[in-house]
């Protein structure tokens, strides 16, 4: 039997996770992130990969291969882009599977622009506000 497919995708500044603003982001780099959501699919047996890009089309291009190669969720920080990109929900809404929209800090707690998420739209789960941990606990929409 085949494992379940996931792909993971971080949108622009998270590759500077842990460098600053650890009051609102959290201490933990990336990496960091990657390797515990690589550790808990290693013990599910899921399939796992985690993407990040500083750059709109290349996020899109990442859920247009998801669509074709099995992948069954995405779990999806858009970060800014979060409240900016109609073109990353057109491609999530041209996506089958299951979508999981996460964000490290509380949106709602935050600036006014930050309240709406396009993504939000699509998005079958929403996680926001509980760091790192977000991203392990969106996995469990494979459960
Ligand atoms: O809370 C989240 O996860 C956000 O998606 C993060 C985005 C922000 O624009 C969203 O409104 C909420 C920003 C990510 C930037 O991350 C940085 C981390 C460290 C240093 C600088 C930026």
């Amino acid at each position: 039997m085949s494992s379940s497919k996931v792909l993971v995708l971080h949108g622009p500044n998270l590759n500077l996770l842990g460098t600053r603003q650890p009051e609102i982001y959290g201490h933990e780099t990336l990496n960091d992130i990657n390797n515990r959501l690589y550790e808990k699919a290693a013990m599910n047996g899921w399939d796992i990969r985690c993407q990040q890009s500083n750059h709109e089309g290349e996020l899109i291009d990442a859920i247009h291969a998801a669509r074709t190669d099995g992948t069954v969720l995405i779990v999806i920080n858009p970060a800014a882009y979060s409240h900016t990109s109609v073109a990353i929900l057109d491609a999530l809404n041209a996506f089958d599977g299951k979508v999981v929209e996460v964000h490290l800090s509380n949106i709602h707690k935050r600036e006014a622009f930050r309240h709406h998420s396009y993504v939000s739209l699509r998005a079958d789960g929403i996680i926001a506000g509980l760091g790192s941990r977000g991203y392990l606990l969106a996995l469990d929409a494979l459960l």
